[in-house]
């Protein structure tokens, strides 16, 4: 199967109505969006997608941003999809980001960074499997070949 990777729109994301803008990003690049649902998760859900930051110091803080407002999900697939979707989203702190990424044209401070991306194969395959136990949609774009050479 190709790669995939897992992307959340944050609740700020969502609240500042940039679903469709970051959908377009993804979109335009050539990935083929393979699931999406709009989701408010528990916190429970929210601790486990981050469990491997539950020592830090804002862990608390991020499950409560998380947990704020209903988040897109989304499995999107292509050729270096994830370390490609790292790139468009921009560095984790958008004080850094580069313009021309999400985080770089639409966010200001690293508590409010608008959007997860997987930051490896292994963890986009247990973020997958967390927030979409029943799968990604299967279906065939038709500009394929028009993508890829
Ligand atoms: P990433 O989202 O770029 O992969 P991670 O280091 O995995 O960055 O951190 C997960 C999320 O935790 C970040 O996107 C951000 O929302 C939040 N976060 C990371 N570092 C800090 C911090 O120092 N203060 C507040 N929130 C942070
Ligand atoms: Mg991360």
């Amino acid at each position: 199967m190709a790669e995939q990777t897992f992307i959340m729109i944050k609740p700020d994301g969502v609240q500042r109505g940039l679903v469709g803008e970051i959908i377009a990003r993804f979109e335009k690049k050539g990935f083929y969006l393979k699931g999406l649902k709009l989701i408010s998760v528990e916190r429970a859900f929210a601790e486990k997608h981050y469990a491997d930051l539950s020592a830090k110091p804002f862990f608390s803080g991020l499950v409560d941003y998380i947990i704020s407002g209903p988040v897109v999900a989304m499995i999107w697939e292509g050729k270096n999809v994830v370390v490609t979707g790292r790139k468009i989203i921009g560095a984790t702190n958008p004080a850094q980001s580069e313009p021309g990424t999400i985080r770089g044209d639409y966010a200001i401070d690293i508590g409010r960074n608008v959007i997860h991306g997987s930051d490896s194969v292994e963890s986009a395959r247990k973020e997958i499997a967390l927030w979409f136990p029943d799968g990604s949609v299967n279906w065939q774009s038709s500009q394929h070949s028009w993508i890829y050479e």
